[in-house]
Formats: C-alpha cells, structure tokens, sequence
C-alpha cells in the first residue's frame, strides 16, 4: 500500500506549532474531550434522532471495534458515501478511533467516480446507506466491488442486503489501537478535478483541526450555536468551514438536513432554532426567494454562510433585508486556504469581497502569467501557502508538478484581485473547469467520456453563464457517422455511471472545430473560442 504522507518543511512545521496553529490534538482525542466536557449537550440532531457528546462518543467507539472485528486494519483506507444523517458524524470518528482513514465521496458519485476513489486510495471499505433519494447504494456497491475487488468490505447504514449492515457490525473482544499522531494524515478529501479525474487530498489532524478550529473562532461559534449542514456534508465547506466539525469542537450542535430545499430546511431552523448554514450561491437565491411566503419561522438564523463559487453583489446586497441575518461570503479550497469575510465588517465588504484568509501565516500571492507579483489592486493568479494548505496531492507526480510550485506553493487556478485590506474579490479562472453551482466539474473529464461515443468524432466542454447555476456546462460535438439525437447523447452519458451533475446541460453539434494554419490549437484556446463564438450568436 502507498503509504499516505503531508509534510511541510520543518522550519515551517515547527513555526506552525509554536505560534499554537498546530496543538497536537487529533479527531479521536477532540471527540473525547467534548463528549468529558459537554456530556448531555446536543451533538447532533438529524431526522427523530438526537444524540449527546456521551452517546456520539460511544457509539462511535462501539463502531470502531466493529470495524476492526470485521478486518479492517488500523491504516485501511475507507471510502465513505453517506448522506446527510447522524450515522456521518458516528461512522467518521469510528474510522478515526480505529485509526481507519476515510475517503469521502459525494451522494451523486457513481460506479466512476467511486471505483476510481477506490482504486487511487487503496481502499478495503466502503461505507454506504442502504439507500437515498430512491438511489439504492447496495447495487452501486456491487458494480464497485466487480470492478475493484480489493474493495472487500461493505457496510451499510439501514438494510444490509448482501453486504453488512452497520447495525450487525461483529462484536470486538480486542483492544482499541492507540492514538494517532497528529501530523499524520487523518483522511483523504477528493479534488474538485479540475483537470481530468479527481485527486485525493491527504490532510493531517494538526492541519485540519486548525483550520476549523480558528473558522469556529472567525464565525463566533459558542456551545449555544446550532449549525445547519444543507450541502452534503462530504463537502470541505460544511466539513470544516468551521462546518459540522468546527460546531463539535465548540461544543454546540449540528442539525442534518437531508435536503438543501427551503421546504425542507426552513421547517428544520424552527424547529431547531438553527442559528447558521452554509449554502452556495444558487441555493442562497432559492431560500431568499422563498423566505417572504414561508409559514415557518426562521427569525433564528444568526448568519449566512454562502461559499463554493462567485456570489453577485446584486444577490449578496438582498441577504440581510429578506433573511434578517448577517451573510458571510467564504472563499476556501478542499486543498487549504479559506476566506471568510467577518461578521462584523462593513456591509461594503460582506457583499463586495470573498472574504481574507483565516490566518496570519497564511501565505498569498498574486501573479501575472509571468509569475511576476501584479501592482496592488491588480488581478492575477492566486497561489498560496500556510498551515492548512497541501503540499501535494496522493500519489500523483504529474499533478503536483503543476499544482504546486517548488517552493510548495499551491496554484490554486483562480484569478483574484486584493483589496488594501487585504481581501480576496474573486474574477474569475485560469482553469477550464465548470463551476456549476459550487460542483466542479473537469472539462477533460466529460470530453473523455464523450468520444467514448461511437458517433462522437470530437467534443469540448465549456461553461457558460447561467442566472441560477451561475455556470453550465455545454458540450461542443463533432459527430460521426450518424448525427445522435442531444437528448440521446446525454442518456447515455447518465449510463456510463458517473456523477449526474457532471452529465452536460447543453450540447450543441458543430462541424468543425478551428485550426490555426499550423494545425490545432490548444484545447484551452479551442474551448475559449467555443465559447466566443456562442455566446456572441447568442446575443445577436
Ligand atoms: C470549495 O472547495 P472546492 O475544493 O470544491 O472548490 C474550490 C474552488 C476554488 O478554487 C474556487 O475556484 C471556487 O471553488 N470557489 C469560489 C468561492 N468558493 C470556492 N469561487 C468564487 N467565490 C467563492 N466564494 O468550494 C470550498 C471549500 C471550503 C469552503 C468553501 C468552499
């Protein structure tokens, strides 16, 4: 097995800890702490369910040996795909007690994306709900482990079919192994892919319990917040930004929604008295033009988080009149940095700014294409460096020769300008993936799956402007022999087992594409011109 590693340069690793970023602490050790110090409070409600600190923690220690007596080793690698429930928070700190390291994948994920995961993380398990959204994860499961049999073990939340259920995990007559260390990797995140197939990011207890430390800190969570998850919780964003772990390292309580819409959700914060929730952009404009006809009360909600891709001023301005709380717009990465704007900033600066980095050694820089630092107020290209930013990716040397620099730099592929202050106003990227309504979605990717097609002789994926996704993906085809129906095109494309969201909304058939007289240009320059070209027809 590849061994799993995140290292930073001691010099920095050492000044990282004396300036009390990284203390030591790992998820396991955390979870007891809270559950000694909070023992009755809340930890999570979800559905009828309602667990304390003390329940969460020995539930979660009760798994983790049942983890272990199945056969997992301390080290196994566990891919979890679970949906917005209780059994999140229990079956990650198990794998954390049982020093199993978790690899999240999304609900939408399918076969590809999972047997992929699977596959680059080595996995052994695979921890799945029965099923979800009438989605019945078991059969997904078997079509994983045909392709990847060293996915040995599947565990499911709900009826086991086949497989085992969580419920009927064996009984552990062993010990519980020792702790981890805390500049060990504690899980695997998944890229947002924005060249071809996701990676995986390897993050370490000190990095990552700092980051969402100090982002409870920034958002003022105190043991009396109630935070909402409403994206999947597999998702940085709701993870740790401060996200449900930030609520449990505040001691306060965390509410799962199993759906982001306002029906579901706005009955949630009444009930809950929910005072915070983090929503992308296009979710924030439903909830707002929801929330003037609603019959629920959600006078509760403290602050809106709104994060994952570009919020418009134009939205941003509306928050606070019709939702009566503070927004705070959140820039961040699955690979590190986060931005916040502050809860007490000027209004100017919520609704103009994507926020500034939560640390004081966070690292930024701004470069033109020269690699050069532009002039103040200038945009270029945002590389960054600090305590809870990656050094590379898994195992993948191609990558990290362009994702990072070499001095440990991460190109983080977004063109931003920064104000005096030292706020980050995002305007755009270098990169040729779709951000479609806060998912990412590789431009490579879809093209390959495309010209597996047999009459598909060429293909090239773009975003386009979109007033509610804030970007859609359009597929440019060249076709071959007999011209496929679109609709047909993308029935497929739901077939070949991948992620719904990444399956284009629009395809538009051309002849050709343009060549340069010298011979083709680059698919970057081709996908811009793709677009050109198509939105200038469309506004003639
Ligand atoms: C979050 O993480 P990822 O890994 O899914 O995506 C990161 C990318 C950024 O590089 C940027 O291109 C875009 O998503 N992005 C934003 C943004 N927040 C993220 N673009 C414009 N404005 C924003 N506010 O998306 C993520 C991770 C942690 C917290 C929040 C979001």
């Amino acid at each position: 097995m590849i061994p799993l590693t995140q290292t930073w340069p001691a010099e920095l690793a050492a000044r990282y800890r004396k300036k009390g970023y990284w203390r030591g602490e790992t998820f396991s050790v955390l979870l007891r702490e809270r559950a000694a110090r909070f023992a009755g409070h809340t930890a999570v409600v979800a559905g009828e369910t309602r667990w304390s600190y003390a329940e969460l923690l020995a539930r979660a220690e009760h798994l983790a040996g049942g983890f272990l007596a199945l056969g997992l080793k301390p080290g196994d690698r566990v891919v979890v795909q679970l949906p917005n429930i209780a059994e999140f928070l229990s079956v990650v700190f198990a794998l954390f007690r049982a020093r199993l390291v978790p690899v999240y994948a999304l609900p939408a994920h399918r076969v590809v994306e999972i047997a992929h995961f699977a596959r680059t993380a080595e996995a052994r398990g695979y921890v799945i709900a029965s099923s979800h959204d009438g989605f019945d994860y078991r059969a997904l499961a078997a079509q994983v482990q045909n392709e990847v049999p060293a996915l040995e073990h599947v565990v499911v939340v709900g009826e086991g079919g086949p497989f085992v259920a969580l419920d009927a995990l064996p009984a552990f007559n062993g010990e519980l192994p020792e702790d981890a260390d805390p500049s060990e990797v504690a899980f695997l995140q998944i890229s947002g892919g924005s060249t071809g197939l996701s990676k995986l990011i390897p993050r370490t207890h000190d990095d990552y319990i700092y980051s969402f430390r100090a982002s409870a800190e920034i958002c003022g969570m105190t043991p009396e917040t109630v935070y909402m998850v409403a994206l999947p919780a597999a998702h940085n964003f709701p993870m740790s930004s401060p996200g449900f772990l930030g609520t449990l390292h505040a001691g306060a309580t965390v509410v799962m929604s199993p759906s982001p819409s306002p029906e579901v959700a706005f009955a949630l914060i009444e009930r809950e008295k929910v005072t915070m929730v983090g929503l992308v952009p296009p979710l924030a404009l439903l909830w707002m033009q929801a929330a003037p006809g609603t019959k629920h009360d959600v006078s509760s909600l403290q602050v809106l988080q709104v994060g994952g891709a570009k919020f418009m001023p134009e939205a941003a301005r509306r928050v606070r009149p019709i939702l009566g709380c503070t927004l705070q717009q959140v820039f961040g990465m699955a690979e590190g940095l986060v931005n916040y704007t502050r809860l007490d900033d000027p209004e100017e600066t919520i609704v103009g700014t994507q926020g500034r980095p939560i640390s004081p050694d966070d690292e930024v820089l701004i470069l033109d294409d020269e690699g050069r630092p532009v002039a103040e107020g200038e945009a270029g290209n945002l590389l960054t460096r600090g305590p809870y930013t990656i050094r590379a990716y898994h195992n993948n040397d191609g990558a990290n020769a362009r994702a990072f620099t070499p001095d440990g730099y991460y190109r983080t592929g977004d063109v931003v300008k920064r104000t005096a202050e030292g706020y980050l106003v995002v305007q755009g990227r270098a990169t040729d993936h779709i951000n479609r309504a806060g998912e990412k979605i590789s431009a490579e990717e879809i093209e390959d799956h495309l010209l597996a097609h047999p009459n598909v002789f060429d293909a090239a994926v773009v975003s386009l402007p979109d007033d509610f996704l804030g970007e859609r993906s359009c597929a440019f085809v060249i076709a071959q022999g007999e011209m496929p129906k679109a609709a047909v095109l993308k029935a497929w494309m739901r077939t070949r087992g991948l992620a719904d969201f990444k399956v284009p909304d629009q395809v538009v058939f051309v002849d050709a594409f343009e060549t340069t007289a010298v011979g083709k240009v680059s698919r970057k320059e081709l996908r811009a011109s793709l677009r050109r070209r198509f939105l200038e027809q469309a506004e003639a």
